[in-house]
């Protein structure tokens, strides 16, 4: 792009590339040409850049800078305006006192979240590096909310994560090779609409549709039928919440007695099937894990399971296990029992067949990975040994000193007195929130760098605006996007906003570092020095390799792909003795030792199925799905055109099933009440069959809105479901978030309806 078309700026963001221009009021955004099925997820920007929720300056909380007596926060506490130069002396000031008197382990940085797309100013990125180099450390945390259960279960069964889930079959292969897709949570097009990083090109729809016209089927295992695109032609089969595991079993059954499975394969590749075998068959327990066993607890017929079994084996079939099966309590096993009934169908590492964990989830799973590296920037070296797994953030505030298991360690919580945070939204990613803001109660010092007035901002006591990703240059990449994009300024910063790595160069100087967090580069010096090591690998692999400023004039930049080679489990396949998976046994663990050796009974030493242990019930008859959103990422922008289209009365809609609104006397568009032991929300009732009976579905990310007044659980007028969810850990094993099912009560909402306040920015002084 030259620059007489410069008003038409390239950008990036986790939801897809596109050009933007300002037209003085709002943003004119239109996706990048080359997206097959772009997302309207980017109709977000066109109204945000200046709504009122945007942050304009510095801000303090007034009883936190009183420091009379300690009051609690709430969400509609007073701030006081401050300058740049005076706030940055408070927390520089601050950062001392308690580095001084508790050490830089009393100071939590692991800030999880999203932030935005460009690869130098990513929130976490810097303030990680901040802390690192500026301060000695923090606590921070491990694993993500996304694969929290996943992350830590396989590799103990197979060596690894990235080999499962990134670098192992293709959309490509799947519109070749596939006869059969078992997708147990689906694979919504509203999820691969996101790719951390960005995305250039969205696949997922028409390899879908090419697969389907060539006869491959898609079976949709939900409790939502749109958990499929209508692309794909799949069959629904309507599963229970959580009982995954047991259709797994009962699948695993068939194939075993009637002698369809690859005796093979689990021989060659796998260790540990014999006690696998003898839970399977009942020998301990005396319950076969059989079609009928399991027809009662996931809903779905036995005869239905025993057909599905036995075609199975009968062409390439493919097991995908969505992220959100193992974001519930428990969620270990589905993730393991897939692996488990992959290696029985013998077909790991064949082209379009085997096994692929969160295939569809996001829009990284399923592609090439880049042959380059990515603009990456270098976080420096924690000086503070201390973590928890990032789920565990109220257990932690709540109990310091306190023990916890995770993953056979047996480790303390923190304790912390200052928590900062930059490029996430707790109030939306937690779960119970009423809980939690009992525990954000705990810590004396909260800091966080926002571009919007977010909850998480709202109960902050020191708040530094952060620009948007549009208010400044950066680079766009993502490991599995073959482009690098020039991300340009289309919008000048709102108000006195900063960006991050400002914010903290001008920290860093107040605490006579500077030279150690900038190493004496501005942004844009940081950009190039960023791109050079890219660029070093384009040469060496005889690409077209710019420089910087001629990659910045161009926009874009296309780099090669690796080939589509089925990643490391095609190796593994091909040669188990030299390319061994990195497991104690060096092959697929049906049984694990090493998780033996835990003792943990919430983990059994094979996959097993483990009941919820909060069921529905006479009270909270009804389970609730809170999956992510499909007109935002998350929280983010929940102000903007595109999210709010979608809401009802300003609310969050709901969806049911026609007998659960009926029941509750509940019609299309009724404001409902949902309700349970730890909180209430309201929302707008969608009444649809595409939801299954028993289920109702309230998607994440509408901005927590407590209704004003002093009580224990306020309700959310706007329809956040987290004050809902319940704060466990999956099990002692991964300690991941449990926040995708709980069980809940739904009635109409007969009250005066409280207006919205979520977007307004806080009282002011
Ligand atoms: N109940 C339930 N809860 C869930 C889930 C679920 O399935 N059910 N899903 C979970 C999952 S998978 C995830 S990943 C989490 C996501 O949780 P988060 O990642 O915390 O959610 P986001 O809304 O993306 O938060 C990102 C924040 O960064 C801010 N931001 C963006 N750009 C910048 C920037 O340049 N600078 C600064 N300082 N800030 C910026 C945005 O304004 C936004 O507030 O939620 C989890 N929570
Ligand atoms: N548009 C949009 N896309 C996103 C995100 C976003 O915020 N917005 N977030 C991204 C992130 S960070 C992540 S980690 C991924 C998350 O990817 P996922 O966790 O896979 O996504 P979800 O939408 O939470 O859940 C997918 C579906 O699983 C089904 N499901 C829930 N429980 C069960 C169960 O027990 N059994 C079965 N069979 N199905 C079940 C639900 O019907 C739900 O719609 O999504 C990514 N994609
Ligand atoms: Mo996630």
């Amino acid at each position: 792009m030259d620059q007489a078309a410069d008003d038409w700026a390239p950008h990036s963001a986790h939801w897809g590339a596109f050009s933007a221009r300002w037209n003085g009021e709002t943003l004119d955004v239109t996706p990048y040409e080359g997206d097959p099925a772009p997302s309207p997820i980017l109709q977000n920007f066109t109204t945000a850049m200046r709504h009122k929720a945007r942050i304009l300056r510095p801000m303090v909380r007034k009883a936190w800078l009183d420091r009379s007596a300690r009051t609690e926060r709430t969400f509609d506490q007073e701030f006081v305006e401050c300058s740049w130069d005076r706030v940055l002396d408070l927390l520089a000031s601050e950062l001392s006192r308690v580095k001084a008197e508790h050490g830089a382990a009393a100071v939590f940085g692991g800030s999880y979240g999203w932030s935005s797309a460009g690869r130098f100013h990513h929130a976490q990125s810097q303030v990680h590096r901040f802390l690192n180099m500026a301060f000695g450390g923090y606590v921070r945390s491990v694993n993500s909310y996304s694969a929290g259960a996943s992350a830590v279960i396989l590799p103990h069964v197979m060596g690894g994560y990235e080999a499962v889930s990134r670098h192992n079959v293709t959309w490509d292969q799947i519109a070749e090779h596939s006869d059969v897709v078992l997708a147990f949570g689906g694979m919504a097009l509203k999820n691969s609409h996101v790719a951390s990083g960005g995305i250039s090109r969205h696949i997922e729809r028409d390899a879908m549709a090419t697969a389907a016209r060539r006869g491959a089927a898609f079976y949709c295992i939900s409790p939502l039928r749109d958990d499929m695109p209508a692309d794909a032609n799949a069959r629904w089969l309507p599963i229970k919440v959580g009982t995954d595991v047991a259709l797994m079993l009962a699948l695993a059954h068939t194939l075993l007695t009637e002698d369809l499975c690859d005796k093979a394969f689990i021989e060659r590749y796998c260790t540990g099937f014999e006690n696998f075998e003898r839970y399977l068959r009942g020998r301990d327990d005396g319950t076969p894990k059989d079609a009928a066993w399991a027809a009662d607890i996931t809903g779905i017929s036995s005869g239905t399971i025993i057909d599905l079994a036995r075609r199975l084996p009968r062409g390439r079939t493919l097991i995908a296990v969505s992220h959100s099966l193992q974001r519930a309590q428990y969620g270990e096993q589905p993730v393991w029992m897939g692996a488990v009934l992959a290696a029985m169908l013998g077909q790991i590492g064949l082209p379009g067949g085997g096994y692929n964990y969160a295939l569809g989830a996001l829009g990284h799973t399923g592609r090439r990975i880049n042959a380059v590296p990515i603009p990456t920037l270098s976080q420096g070296k924690n000086g503070v040994s201390e973590f928890i797994p990032v789920a565990r953030v109220s257990d932690m505030l709540l109990n310091p000193g306190e023990p916890f298991e995770y993953n056979g360690r047996s480790m303390h919580y923190p304790d912390i007195k200052l928590v900062y945070w930059a490029g996430g939204n707790p109030f939306h990613h937690h779960q119970d929130i009423n809980r939690m803001r009992q525990a954000f109660n705990a810590p004396q010092t909260i800091v966080v760098h926002e571009s919007a007035w977010t909850p998480m901002a709202k109960f902050a006591d020191i708040v530094l605006p952060a620009t948007m990703t549009l208010e400044r240059d950066d680079i766009g990449a993502a490991g599995t996007d073959p482009r690098l994009v020039a991300m340009r300024r289309a919008v000048d910063p709102i108000g006195e906003a900063r960006d991050d790595f400002d914010i903290f160069a001008g920290l860093a100087r107040k605490l006579g570092v500077e030279q150690a967090f900038t190493e004496g580069r501005d942004s844009r010096q940081w950009l190039a020095h960023l791109y050079e090591p890219t660029r070093k690998a384009l040469v060496e692999a005889g690409w077209d390799a710019p420089d910087f400023d001629e990659f910045w004039r161009r926009g874009e930049l296309a780099l090669p792909s690796a080939p589509d080679d089925g990643g490391f489990l095609r190796a593994f396949r091909n040669d188990p003795a030299a390319n061994r998976l990195s497991t104690p046994s060096g092959k697929i663990e049906i049984y694990s030792k090493a998780i033996a050796s835990f003792g943990y009974d919430d983990c059994p030493p094979h996959p097993a199925w483990l009941p919820s242990t909060e069921p529905p019930s006479a009270r909270h008859p009804l389970t609730l799905i809170a999956n992510q959103p499909a007109t935002r990422l998350h929280s983010q922008l929940d102000f903007g055109a595109y999210s709010q289209s979608s809401k009802v009365a300003g609310r969050e809609v709901v969806r049911l099933h026609p007998d659960d609104a009926k029941r509750r006397g509940v019609a299309n568009g009724d404001i409902v009440r949902l309700f349970n032991d730890r909180g209430a929300c309201l929302a707008a009732a969608a009444v649809t069959d595409d939801v299954m009976p028993g289920v109702i579905q309230l998607s994440t990310g509408a901005w927590y809105d407590p209704e004003r007044g002093a009580t224990e659980q306020p309700l959310c007028v706007h329809g956040n479901p987290n004050v809902l969810t319940r704060d466990i850990g999956t099990s002692r094993l991964a300690q991941g978030c449990c926040g995708q099912v709980t069980v809940v009560e739904c009635e109409k909402y007969e009250g005066a309806l409280p207006s919205i306040r979520a977007f307004d920015p806080p009282g002011q002084r």
